[in-house]
């Protein structure tokens, strides 16, 4: 197995209050993706914040806060060949309007602000270890086998 690496990844308050947690869930399953963190939480202020400090400047920041503050979110990490890049192409694109139909965002989402699901970004360098060590301690991530990963990776 190479290239195994570890992503976050966020079912948003929208994804939560659809019912679409499980939705996820599955797919990253079915993927062949393995589940090592799993946290229902509600994100305070200053983590919102930490979390999107890089969109500090946007205009849409303050409503991004509102929103990703305003009912629990499913946050969780997943492991797997290539992971991060792996979950944003389930993912697709940022605007659910842009996504292609058979990805999360394309399948659930019609509107930017109200897309879902988040995903560590694969082309900012450190971004899925800065949140997962964000979201998680240590010893909330738990080392294990899934029975398949023998006929999942050659
Ligand atoms: P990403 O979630 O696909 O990585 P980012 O550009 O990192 O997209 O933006 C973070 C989140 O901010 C998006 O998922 C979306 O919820 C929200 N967002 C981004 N751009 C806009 C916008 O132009 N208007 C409203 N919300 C936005
Ligand atoms: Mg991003």
């Amino acid at each position: 197995m190479s290239d195994q690496e570890r992503t976050f990844v966020m079912v948003k308050p929208d994804g939560v209050q659809r019912g679409l947690v499980g939705e996820v869930i599955s797919r990253l399953e079915r993927r062949g993706l393995k589940l090592v963190g799993a946290k229902f939480m509600q994100i305070d202020e200053q983590l919102a914040h930490e979390h999107y400090a890089e969109h500090e400047d946007k205009p849409f920041f303050e409503g991004l806060v509102d929103f990703i503050t305003s009912g629990p979110v499913m946050a969780m990490v997943w492991e797997g060949q290539d992971a991060t890049r792996q979950v944003r192409k389930m993912m697709g694109e940022t605007d659910p309007a842009e996504s292609a139909p058979g990805t999360i965002r394309g399948d659930y989402g019609l509107d930017l602000g109200r897309n879902v699901i988040h995903g560590s970004d694969h082309e900012d360098p450190g971004a899925n270890e800065r949140e997962i060590a964000l979201f998680f301690d240590d010893e909330e991530l738990v080392e294990w086998e899934r029975i398949d990963e023998t006929w999942l990776y050659e």
